[in-house]
């Protein structure tokens, strides 16, 4: 019923022909080596947002480390209200929470960190080499295979916990993206020709994620620093500020200790 096929012989055995193409939570916890991310996971068919769903479990008390998958998402969503589409089975639609002891100041940090998770992702269960576009989006070969939105129930100076929603364009095909990022967005189907295991990859996220973020708890940011230069693309490039007194451009010239943009003006 769960669509795994098994072959059966008489007297002989049975044998495991082929597993189903789903994310089911044992299917990702072959693929992690973690101590708390990913022990508890919440698997969906369809939601509005795994990041509303994991929103929700915040508030019911769920352990730090817990992961929202589903197979579909009918709502959602980007950054600052726009959309994210979330076709049924093609992608890697999840949500993690984690409960550091950190300041509101520091949480942008975190949507960092998960890029970098990404990146090494994807070099493990694909062989790809992808960038982080700062902040929150990773890239092949230029463009976009996932973002990143990182949410965070806090009062003014303590975080209560932060939901790290990462979507991966895993086997989208281009026509599911929407039309205004057909051309600046793929996926890694597109992009290597073969069907990426989605279980795989999201296992080896999670995998990286605990590890980056258990290292920032304890030694600080400054060490992870290096390798987040050395897989941002963004750095040398010209970008375009968006602020709320105007827009400007500018080259990108290195990240600052606490991961913001440096930039020079003309
Ligand atoms: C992001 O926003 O890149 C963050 C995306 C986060 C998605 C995950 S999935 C699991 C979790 N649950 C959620 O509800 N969200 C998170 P932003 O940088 O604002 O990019 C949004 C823009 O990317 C849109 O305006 C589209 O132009 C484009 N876009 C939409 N769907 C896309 C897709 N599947 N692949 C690439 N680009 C897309």
């Amino acid at each position: 019923a769960d669509g795994y096929v098994i072959e059966a012989v008489t007297r002989r055995g049975y044998r495991l022909v082929s597993r189903p193409d789903r994310l089911y939570p044992w299917e990702i916890d072959r693929h992690l080596d973690t101590g708390f991310v990913g022990k508890t996971i919440h698997y969906h068919e369809y939601v509005g947002s795994t990041n509303d769903e994991a929103k929700q479990l915040v508030r019911s008390g769920a352990p730090e480390g817990t992961v929202v998958v589903a197979e579909g998402q009918v709502k959602g969503r980007g950054r600052r209200g726009r959309s994210w589409a979330s076709p049924f089975g093609a992608g890697v639609w999840s949500s993690t929470i984690l409960r550091p002891k950190i300041s509101p100041y520091d949480a942008p940090k975190m949507a960092l960190l998960s890029a970098l998770a990404v990146v090494y992702g994807i070099k493990e269960a694909t062989g790809l080499e992808a960038e982080i576009k700062w902040p929150n989006d990773v890239l092949v070969d230029g463009r976009k295979v996932a973002g990143i939105l990182v949410e965070m129930d806090a009062e003014i100076e303590t975080v209560r916990a932060i939901v790290v929603g990462i979507g991966i364009n895993a086997n989208v095909p281009e026509e599911a993206l929407p039309a205004d990022a057909r051309t600046s967005a793929t996926s890694l189907n597109a992009v290597t020709g073969a069907k990426v295991d989605r279980a795989r990859l999201l296992g080896r996220i999670l995998t990286h994620l605990e590890r980056l973020y258990v290292r920032w708890m304890t030694s600080g940011f400054d060490g992870i620093l290096p390798e987040l230069r050395e897989k941002t693309a963004t750095l040398g490039r010209q970008v375009r500020v968006v602020e709320a007194r105007g827009e400007w451009e500018a080259k990108a010239l290195d990240l600052a200790p606490d991961g913001a943009l440096i930039v020079e003006d003309a």
